[in-house]
């Protein structure tokens, strides 16, 4: 099973409940969860590939406004499936073209859109590691639940 690094962001945290539901309904498992409040530096390395754009500055503010809820999803193709349930970055292309999406149901601009997710195996790898550093995460057996070593 492929996994990857779901992120709710600060906006999206009052609807942390409904959002899981969904994520379960869709048929990931949550196989780790944590909810922090990023430091600005936290959130610069997150984020570092985005350094030099306009909306830098923005996105690590919002990011360190609260708290997040970082989750590490298992599913069959995994990436994919939860950018696909993400929907577009853009909040508005994901009202018009995915109204079902999260960010169309949970973002409020084209920063502040809801959640985040690794955008391939290799992020997803180094995103988990962020921030669950100090768990191994063991590949998930059919019909096992996902155990916390
Ligand atoms: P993410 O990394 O959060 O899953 O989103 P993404 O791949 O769809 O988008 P990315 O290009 O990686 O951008 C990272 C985050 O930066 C904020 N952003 N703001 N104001 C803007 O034009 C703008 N563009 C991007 C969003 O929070 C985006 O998710
Ligand atoms: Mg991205």
């Amino acid at each position: 099973m492929e996994k990857t690094l779901a992120i709710i962001k600060p906006n999206a945290i009052a609807n942390a409940e409904e959002i899981e539901k969904m994520i379960i309904k869709d048929g990931f498992t949550i196989v780790q969860r944590r909810r922090v409040l990023l430091s600005k530096e936290q959130a610069m390395e997150f984020y570092a590939e985005h350094r030099d754009k306009p909306f830098f500055s923005d996105l690590i503010n919002f990011m360190t406004s609260g708290p997040v809820l970082a989750m590490v999803l298992s599913k069959d193709r995994a990436v994919r499936a939860w950018r696909r349930l993400l929907g577009p970055t853009s909040v508005a292309a994901a009202i018009k073209k995915h109204p079902d999406s999260i960010r169309a149901r949970f973002g409020s601009s084209d920063t502040e859109n809801a959640a985040h997710g690794s955008d391939s195996a290799e992020s997803a790898e180094r995103e988990i590691r962020f921030f669950f550093p100090d768990v191994t995460l063991y590949p998930i057996l059919s019909g096992m639940e996902a155990r916390d070593f």
